[in-house]
């Protein structure tokens, strides 16, 4: 039996910048490139972020206008926009761009540390974030940082805010988060409800690891400079794609191929592609 891997990329994100890794895209012609060798390594679903060209976050709608377009120009990568855009932003600025109607989204089901600081994601802001996102139809990614948030969406399953199927991110190894073990990554994978699907992101120096786990344990994975800007350990990575093909050469040791867009669309409950 075929078991097709989901492999997002993430190679945009919020806190990583140029002086750390110089491979990052910022302008729309480098994301749609980014993300077109990132397909064609084996990814299926692209995260995506905003940057100006200077580097700095934006979840500003033009701005994910141009990186939509410029990736759909190259590739069909299943389109994802963070809702979560960088830590300080306001709820309305993190979801402006939603009315372009994204295949998904991403909703953080919770308030975590984030490094020093501190990612807000209180009660009501969910329930805002999810309201538009199931006002424009997309699908919703849950990120999943620590126990409170698998709690919350237990909660959420529970007032039939959210019901199978639907998609989980764990997101392990924030640095004020649930650590990156196999442990934790284990007991979450059990407790996705039934009908539902999960992906897991390892950050850091763990991103290879979670990955192999979560191939292993019948999960998906996400990679990208949004996690680890590293390919192993004082080598920087000279590109997104090069994760792809280390996962999907690992998953394929594991007897598992990386989905089509047609398998992924159908794993993901999305409709088929235009
Ligand atoms: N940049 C992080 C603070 C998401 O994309 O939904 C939040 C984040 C989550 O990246
Ligand atoms: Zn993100």
């Amino acid at each position: 039996m075929t078991d097709p891997l989901l492999v997002t990329v993430a190679g945009i994100g919020a806190e990583v910048d140029r002086a750390q890794q110089p491979r990052l895209p910022l302008l729309p012609d480098e994301v749609g490139e980014e993300y077109r060798r990132a397909y064609e390594a084996g990814a299926t679903i692209g995260h995506i972020h905003g940057r100006r060209p200077d580097g700095t976050p934006t979840q500003d709608r033009e701005t994910f206008r141009a990186f939509s377009d410029a990736i759909a120009a190259r590739c069909p990568i299943i389109r994802q926009f963070s809702t979560g855009g960088a830590v300080g932003m306001s709820v309305e600025e993190r979801i402006e761009a939603l009315d372009l109607r994204p295949d998904m989204a991403t909703l953080t089901l919770g308030t975590t540390n984030f490094g020093d600081e501190i990612f807000e994601n209180a009660m009501p802001a969910i329930r805002l974030i999810l309201a538009r996102i199931r006002q424009f139809g997309i699908a919703p990614e849950l990120e999943i940082f620590d126990d409170g948030m698998l709690a919350t969406a237990d909660r959420l399953f529970e007032k039939g805010l959210l019901s199978a199927p639907v998609h989980f991110d764990f997101v392990l190894g924030v640095p004020g988060a649930a650590a990156a073990t196999g442990e934790t990554l284990a007991r979450y994978a059990r407790a996705v409800p039934a009908g539902c699907t999960w992906t897991a992101a390892g950050i850091g120096r763990r991103q290879t690891a979670i990955a192999a786990m979560a191939i292993a344990l019948g999960g998906h994975v996400r990679v990208g400079f949004e996690d680890n800007i590293f390919y192993r350990k004082g080598e920087l990575a000279d590109s997104n794609a090069r994760f792809v093909e280390r996962v999907v050469r690992i998953a394929r040791e594991i007897g598992r191929e990386p989905a089509t867009i047609g398998e992924a669309r159908a794993i993901l409950n999305l409709p088929a592609a235009a």
